[in-house]
């Protein structure tokens, strides 16, 4: 019995979708894995030269992220050079407010950019949820990731909070501190919860639509939920998570889809985060993993977290760092390595190379100790 899960591959009672490699399916349900699984944020991106080229090619971000053909092509790129053990959709959060007409655009080196913002009483009263063959482009191209992997590892669907989407959805850009968005959650909290309300249909619709278009997992991404204070924070950012989670649907061959939210600068938050409704909590770098384990038992499975600028340092350090999360992680089941936060454009793709190794060694080393068979 053991025999056959350390083996891993494909098991029938873990891998009913089939997958070549379900390690991190099996870590999310907190189940036994041969290894500890990795993948990183923002895996596919401009640290890789081939990424550049395609989006070259692409002419822009979005026309790259529009096109499932291309969008498929670099989802697939950091798998080929590393033994990822799952694959992200390439797409980006924003996809939403551009379908709720907003007008995104990314001027030439920049981030994202709104042409109208959703900041007063009108322009919040007149949002909807929008129609979902508007976002067809991002389920065609979980289609055809899905064709592509040809079952080699699973595939994770994504979308922004709604609290993260209103951020950028008042404010019409990124900022570092989003104060008007903090404003309005102290003047008009009215406003803020009608928006954030419209924008929790909106991710619930869109996550089931990628599930229903094969995606393995969900992760939520609540990059600016931090910003909050306490009260805040659950009355707009983690209240409204819990209803997206609690309006998924199973996948269409009828599995649980498993889900993983992630807070930056949410660990002080954890104990409600992990009852959320999410099989597994993303910690940014600032959390101590083993302490965060801890607290949470074997409530939920654990992701990340190592700090990205780890891997602009040299591959000593990198594989270092990396054995530290590891090795802070310790033994027990419910894993998945990845970042705090996501990779940076400057990062050297051979420190990638060492860390997903480091993680795959020195995790396996960890379970030998453990069992004290070493
Ligand atoms: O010029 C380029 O090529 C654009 C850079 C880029 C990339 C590679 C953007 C613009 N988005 C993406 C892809 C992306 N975005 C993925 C792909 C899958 C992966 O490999 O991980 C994902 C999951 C996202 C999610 C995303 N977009 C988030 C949440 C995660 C996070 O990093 O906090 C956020 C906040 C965005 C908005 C966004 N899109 C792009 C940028 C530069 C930003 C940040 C804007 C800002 O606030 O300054």
């Amino acid at each position: 019995m053991r025999g056959a899960r350390l083996a891993g591959g494909v098991s029938r009672r873990y891998a009913p979708a089939m997958l070549e490699n379900d390690v991190f399916l099996r870590a999310l349900r907190r189940e036994p894995t041969p290894y500890t699984p990795v993948w990183l944020m923002r895996q596919a991106g401009r640290y890789l030269p081939e990424y550049n080229a395609t989006r070259a090619k692409a002419g822009s971000f979005l026309a790259l992220a529009k096109t499932p053909s291309l969008a498929t092509e670099v989802t697939l790129q950091p798998l080929e050079r590393f033994p990822l053990d799952a694959a992200i959709l390439f797409s980006d959060i924003l996809t939403i407010p551009d379908a709720m007409g907003l007008g995104l655009h990314f001027a030439g080196g920049e981030g994202p950019r709104f042409e109208r913002t959703t900041a007063d009483e009108n322009s919040i009263a007149a949002l909807k949820v929008p129609d979902m063959s508007a976002l067809r482009y991002v389920f065609d191209a979980v289609r055809e990731i899905k064709r592509a992997l040809k079952g080699r590892v699973p595939l994770i669907g994504f979308a922004g909070s709604p609290f993260t989407l209103a951020c950028y959805m008042i404010e019409g850009a990124g900022s570092p501190d989003f104060a008007s968005v903090r404003r309005m959650a102290h003047g008009r909290p009215d406003l803020l919860q009608r928006l954030v309300a419209v924008n929790a249909r909106a991710v619930a619709a869109y996550l089931n639509e990628q599930i229903e278009a094969g995606v393995d997992a969900v992760m939520i991404f609540d990059t600016w939920g931090g910003l909050l204070t306490t009260d805040a924070y659950h009355a707009f950012s983690l209240d409204s998570m819990r209803t997206v989670l609690a309006a998924l649907r199973p996948g269409p061959d009828g599995r649980e889809i498993p889900a993983i939210v992630f807070t930056k600068g949410g660990g002080q938050w954890l104990d409600a985060i992990a009852a959320c409704g999410a099989a597994c909590v993303g910690l940014d770098w600032t959390v101590d993993l083993a302490a965060a384990r801890r607290r949470v038992g074997d409530r939920v499975a654990l992701q990340g977290n190592l700090d990205p600028l780890v891997l602009l340092a040299d591959a000593e350090a990198v594989a270092r760092e990396t054995m530290a999360v590891v090795r802070a992680a310790g033994a027990a089941p419910g894993h998945i390595f990845n970042l705090g936060h996501g990779i940076v454009p400057a990062t050297p793709p051979d420190n990638v190379a060492v860390l997903v190794d480091t993680v795959h060694r020195e995790s396996r080393a960890v379970r030998a100790e453990t069992r004290g068979v070493l």
